[in-house]
């Protein structure tokens, strides 16, 4: 019966917990997952099983081989580490494993002593030193306690690049403070908005909601603690709306009036879960009236200055 030994040094350490850990996921086949072996060896040595022919030893961290860095050549480079060697293994055995750079990185850093303060405290190395101070004397618990930490950030890295990549598809920059998303979900309007936008236009494609009506949601979210109330905003859309010098297309007052405005002031739309159903998408001379406005609305309200002389009702 054909095995895998995953071998790495005793008491490992971020980057050899994480080297096994791509080893194990991406460089062993899925159905091959439960003949692991795992061997903990002084650092520096192999496995000492190694020409057994029924047996793929990978070493990591250790060994000297492929996934090891501490040769002449390699032990200077403080941009790799076992870490960094299993990954680009495992992205050139073709796996999509683009997400776990953000980890590897951190990880490397950490390697050659520069471990951000903010991992040290509450990220990756803050979780990998307190499992191995807890299995101090049972290496294959530590990593496989390790193994768990990393399954978890691998989850959590997989659902933040697939945002960026409906953030990249769905956003449109109309200004460096607002955004307009089609067809968003509302999860990537929340990560524009962490991304530094101040006020998002949002339009999403027709759905059914939850009761049942048809509904296409438009509105306007602003970001946590940005210094205006959505709410403001709508009276001042509205006013202009209704100003005959305002340049409101027709049908701007009728999509402004059909707005629901959450009472926190974070949000005004419709066609949302727990607004009005409305199965009609935003109009074009609407939507280009709302950006413009809204650009020089928000422009008014964050420029402490200008906004202090001229924000009344907004
Ligand atoms: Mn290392």
């Amino acid at each position: 019966m054909k095995r895998w030994v995953i071998v790495t040094h005793t008491h490992p350490d971020a980057d050899a917990a994480l080297a096994a850990w791509i080893a194990a996921r991406y460089l062993v086949p899925s159905d091959e997952q439960d003949r692991i072996f795992y061997a903990f060896v002084p650092a520096g040595q192999g496995f000492p099983g190694e020409n057994d022919p029924d047996t793929t030893v990978i070493a990591v961290d250790t060994g000297g081989g492929a996934f090891d860095h501490h040769d002449e050549q390699r032990a200077r480079d403080e941009t790799i580490s076992a870490s960094s060697l299993t990954y680009q293994a495992a992205l050139s055995a073709g796996n999509s494993v683009q997400h776990l750079k953000p980890l590897v990185d951190v990880v490397v850093a950490g390697d050659h002593g520069r471990a951000p303060e903010w991992s040290r405290l509450l990220g990756v190395h803050a979780l990998i030193s307190v499992l191995r101070n807890r299995h101090h004397d049972y290496d294959e618990q530590a990593l496989r306690a390790m193994f768990e930490v990393f399954d978890l950030f691998n989850q959590s890295l997989v659902m933040h690049a697939s945002l960026e990549r409906e953030f990249q598809r769905c956003v449109v920059p109309v200004s460096n403070r607002v955004a307009f998303i089609q067809g968003g979900s509302s999860a990537v309007t929340r990560y524009a908005l962490e991304q530094g936008y101040a006020l998002i236009l949002f339009e999403t494609n027709l759905q059914r909601r939850a009761d049942g009506c048809a509904s296409v949601a438009v509105g306007i979210q602003r970001a946590e603690g940005a210094p205006m109330d959505c709410r403001d905003v709508v009276r001042a859309l509205r006013a202009l709306a209704l100003d005959s010098e305002g340049g409101a297309p027709p049908g701007a007052l009728e999509e402004i009036d059909g707005w629901y405005c959450h009472p926190s002031g974070f949000f005004a739309g419709r066609g949302t879960s727990k607004s009005r159903a409305n199965p009609s998408p935003l109009d074009g001379a609407v939507r280009n009236w709302l950006l413009q406005t809204l650009v020089r609305l928000v422009d008014a309200q964050l420029r402490p200055t200008v906004a202090a002389g001229r924000s009344a009702g907004f």
